[in-house]
């Protein structure tokens, strides 16, 4: 790992795309459980922080449309902003990390990357696919639908952004075991790499990030990483709005982040659905600077 790289910290406190209050306060949460003073003792200088522009929660709530994205002004305000913002911290030659709020935070993630670059590899480690449509979604809720708005499948298009902004080629779905019908149909029929937790169970965390990044890292021009903490078993990260029993431990993320840092290959990472109001004692914004470390090549010895 090159020590002398620069890390850009973009803040998004936006929370209206999940299902309950609190994802809004995740990002400081993870700055007050030490984010700034572990990049440091890695030997990163001058890390910038930055905070996207959020609107918050309209006075008027329409009644929620089927088939419709809920608060979708909201939504592609905050993403037109992440967009811009990741997008110049790369211009400046920084790797950026993108701290939600709930996991639609990483529509502005992803879709401001695609600007620098277009053949991306991602690695989406997440209980859940967030593969789906407006048509598809039983909630409504932006949070489960990043995916399938980043692969250029659902109705909301983020403004001014060339759709679709990454490959389903090049993505790799880590630690699902809650998919809704709709997306193991489409993750079927699209033929998307999704290693489920079962196959972790089956042949163990190393073979499937080698997996993985076989896939996803090669032929491609940098890895996005977007770690959903829903993925950890709650027990390890109680402070997530949809937890899902039977995640990764404590070791197994650990290991992943590990290997991906191994890999040389991270241009960019989001750190999202950090629910302090859900919290044990800042353990899930403790346990995000630690995985966020091991990716940036922190090692035991
Ligand atoms: B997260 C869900 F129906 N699939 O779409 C949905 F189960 O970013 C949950 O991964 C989505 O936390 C979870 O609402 C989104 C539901
Ligand atoms: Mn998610
Ligand atoms: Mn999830
Ligand atoms: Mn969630």
């Amino acid at each position: 790992m090159d020590n002398k790289k620069q890390v850009g910290v973009i803040q998004v406190a936006f929370g209206l795309g999940g299902c309950r209050e609190g994802a809004e306060l995740g990002p400081r949460g993870i700055m007050e459980a030490g984010l700034l003073t572990e990049l440091e003792r890695l030997g990163y200088e001058a890390t910038e922080v930055r905070e996207a522009v959020v609107p918050g929660k309209p006075q008027l709530i329409e009644s929620p449309a089927p088939g419709k994205m809920k608060y979708e002004d909201e939504v592609s305000r905050m993403s037109e902003s992440v967009s811009g913002e990741v997008a110049s911290v790369i211009g400046r030659g920084r790797l950026p990390i993108v701290l939600g709020g709930d996991h639609s935070v990483a529509i502005g993630s992803l879709f401001g990357i695609a600007e620098a670059r277009r053949n991306l590899g991602v690695i989406w480690i997440d209980a859940h696919s967030d593969l789906n449509t407006e048509a598809s979604s039983p909630s409504g809720n932006a949070h489960g639908m990043p995916l399938a708005v980043a692969l250029g499948l659902a109705a909301f298009k983020p403004q001014g952004r060339k759709a679709p902004a990454i490959r389903k080629e090049k993505l790799v779905l880590v630690a699902a075991r809650d998919l809704d019908p709709g997306e193991k149909a489409l993750i079927r029929a699209e033929g998307i790499a999704c290693f489920t937790m079962h196959d972790i169970d089956k042949l163990g965390m190393k073979a499937v990030m080698e997996r993985a990044l076989a896939i996803a890292g090669e032929g491609t021009d940098g890895l996005h990483v977007s770690l959903d903490m829903d993925s950890l078993d709650p027990s390890e990260a109680p402070g997530v709005g949809t937890p899902v029993p039977g995640g990764l431990s404590f070791r197994e993320a650990h290991l992943a982040m590990e290997l991906l840092a191994e890999s040389g290959k991270i241009a960019s990472l989001d750190i999202v659905e950090v629910n302090p109001t859900l919290d044990r004692e800042g353990k899930t914004a403790r346990l995000a600077v630690g995985l966020c470390a091991s990716l940036l090549g922190k090692t035991i010895l």
